[in-house]
């Protein structure tokens, strides 16, 4: 007798909530563990989530973000490649009344009006975290002199610029610490590998230690190193970002020495927070990740742990 009672509530049922996200790619590890947190977290939430891969181009993530708009999508959501050059494109959105959250990356607009929040990690500290480690390292060397060489992240990208400016800050008027060179590797292994392998031709034996942006470039760099006849993790100390199990592997093979935690399972926070928007609820300007870091003496122990 009941037979359609189902059908006729869903019928009644609200809408599921649209939110199109533009993602900068598919350049990492720690991007792709990204990608497969927001499509879960969005199925598990019952949005219909519009997924637009940019491939690392600014110029496709606004053609997304106007897409997004045409099609009146309720909420948009983006990691940016770059900080600025996005106030057009955000004008436009606040014009249609689309609310825009960010995720991971942070953009550089003076109408900080145009994002309702951003969620993600501070990328300053992780870079603080980085030298902090190797200014410990340091001191058990002491009277040593560490030249250092950087795996800059993609050029204009919040990651890249904070990650060097708190790095920068840490070591400053450290006697034993000196940045010998520094070039993007935009993030990628093949890019870690290649600029790593102009590094050695230039400096060889004169490196101690590699600061890279990411693990991936670090992991691309060990490549590098070992192709070069050299022991990475002895020879030159490594230091990277992220701690995607690639890194973890890494540690455990005595091939890299430490790795800051930033995490990528933002998924579920942005559907929390995009309902919320939707529904009126005030969210905070800015939400920021927890996390740690782990020296290669913890991986092993650490490793059945992580969940990226
Ligand atoms: O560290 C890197 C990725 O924006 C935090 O982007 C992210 C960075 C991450 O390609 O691996």
């Amino acid at each position: 007798a009941l037979a359609g009672t189902s059908a006729t509530f869903n019928a009644f049922a609200a809408k599921p909530l649209v939110i199109g996200f533009s993602q900068v790619g598919a350049e990492s590890e720690w991007r792709t563990a990204n990608t497969v947190s927001i499509k879960d977290a969005a199925k598990k939430a019952g949005v219909n989530l519009k997924f637009a891969d940019a491939q690392q181009r600014q110029e496709n993530q606004v053609k997304a973000i106007r897409s997004f708009i045409a099609q009146r999508v309720d909420v948009i959501a983006f990691s940016p490649v770059v900080e600025s050059g996005w106030d057009t494109v955000l004008r436009e959105a606040k014009a249609a009344k689309i609310p825009v959250i960010l995720t991971d990356r942070d953009v550089n607009v003076t109408d900080r009006s145009l994002v309702v929040t951003m969620i993600g990690s501070d990328f300053v500290e992780e870079g603080r975290r980085a030298a902090r480690w190797l200014v410990d390292y340091a001191k058990k060397n002491p009277g040593k002199n560490l030249n250092i060489v950087e795996l800059q992240g993609t050029v204009g990208s919040a990651p890249a610029i904070d990650r060097k400016a708190g790095f920068e800050e840490v070591i400053k008027g450290n006697p034993q610490l000196k940045i010998i060179r520094t070039q993007t590797g935009e993030f990628t292994r093949a890019k870690g590998k290649e600029v790593m392998e102009a590094f050695l031709k230039a400096d060889g034996k004169n490196i101690n230690v590699l600061y890279a942006h990411n693990d991936d470039m670090a992991i691309g760099a060990i490549q590098a190193i070992e192709e070069a006849g050299m022991k990475p993790g002895k020879d030159i100390v490594i230091v990277s970002i992220d701690g995607v199990k690639g890194a973890f592997e890494a540690m455990m093979q005595g091939k890299l020495n430490v790795t800051v935690e930033c995490s990528p399972l933002l998924g579920p926070q942005l559907m929390q927070v995009a309902q919320d928007v939707v529904a009126g609820k005030p969210v905070p300007k800015r939400i920021v990740t927890q996390e740690g870091v782990f020296p290669a003496e913890v991986a092993a122990k650490e490793f059945p742990n992580r969940k990226y």
